[in-house]
């Protein structure tokens, strides 16, 4: 297993630099929408296609999905099904902001339970690129330089005392209980929120604190997939020492009931998802 998951580690590392270097020239909106209904960047596509093309020529991969299409691609063998967010915060383009990969790594077909992942990671274009992978209960952080993974950091741990939160949605929209545990956050955190998941979870596991994007009024579902974005960073933090959570249990125990099903996001430091847990209960 550790050889199948490192080659999808390795291919994702090696289609980054080829993915950061398309972006210039795909900053624009073409006239497709993603099967959640969200307009699709020339640079979604193109990252979409390479990773579709070298993920499933890997002997390990079975299957391939996104959430830039609407069904699953199929290879002839194969063990892992993997599920890819390929640009996640591509809105972020045109203003110039972090943005990244996102894959996980299940060893059933697809929707799946997260708890049917075997590894997942995400790829952050930051100033520089880096990774975060985990399997076997353990993250590790690299620096992605020429295309090869070099780790930074071997056993990556979220710090014990929390420093920063971000939370997605508009305010109006939030539920009460939400509404009231954001007010306490704020009174001791520093707002820290970018618009793209990775670049906001990665701020949490390096300083502390809790990312979400909740359940909102008319939305009681939140934004984030499962499949793309809960269950594969979820993976990650709790693999960190934090916690996941749905408001009421991990994200990684959720059932899979399709393949683009949107679920509400909460990951962080273990405290800070407990206490959100008992703000919501
Ligand atoms: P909003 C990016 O589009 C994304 O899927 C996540 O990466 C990010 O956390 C969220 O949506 C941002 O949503 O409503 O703040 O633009």
């Amino acid at each position: 297993m550790a050889d199948a998951i490192t080659a999808v580690f390795d291919t994702v590392a090696a289609t980054a630099p080829d993915i950061r270097a398309g972006l210039s020239g795909r900053r624009s909106y073409g006239d497709t929408e993603n099967p959640s209904g969200e307009r699709q960047l020339a640079a979604d596509e193109y990252a979409d296609e390479l990773l579709e093309r070298r993920l499933l020529a890997l002997d390990s991969v079975a299957s391939y999905a996104s959430e830039e299409r609407a069904g699953v691609t199929e290879s002839d063998g194969g063990t892992y099904h993997v599920a890819c967010d390929p640009l996640d915060g591509s809105s972020n383009l045109r203003s110039n902001n972090a943005m990244g990969t996102i894959v996980g790594v299940y060893d059933e077909p697809l929707p799946a339970s997260g708890r049917s992942l075997v590894a997942s990671a995400f790829v952050l274009f930051g100033p520089i690129t880096t990774m975060v992978t985990a399997r076997e209960e353990t993250a590790t952080e690299s620096v992605i330089e020429d295309g090869q993974r070099r780790a930074v950091t071997e056993d990556l741990r979220i710090p014990e005392d929390p420093t920063v939160y971000g939370f997605g949605g508009r305010v109006p929209d939030w539920s009460a209980a939400f509404t009231e545990f954001a007010r306490d956050i704020e009174q001791t955190l520093k707002l820290r929120y970018g618009g793209a998941m990775i670049g906001d979870v990665n701020q949490v596991l390096t300083y502390g604190g809790l990312f979400a994007y909740p359940a909102l009024d008319g939305a009681p579902d939140g934004k984030l997939r499962l499949q793309f974005e809960g269950n594969p960073i979820a993976f990650i933090v709790e693999a960190a020492g934090g916690r996941s959570s749905d408001g009421s249990r991990s994200l990684l125990d959720v059932p899979a009931d399709g393949l683009h099903q949107r679920v509400p996001v909460h990951l962080g430091n273990e405290t800070l998802v407990d206490r959100l847990e008992a703000a919501l209960a």
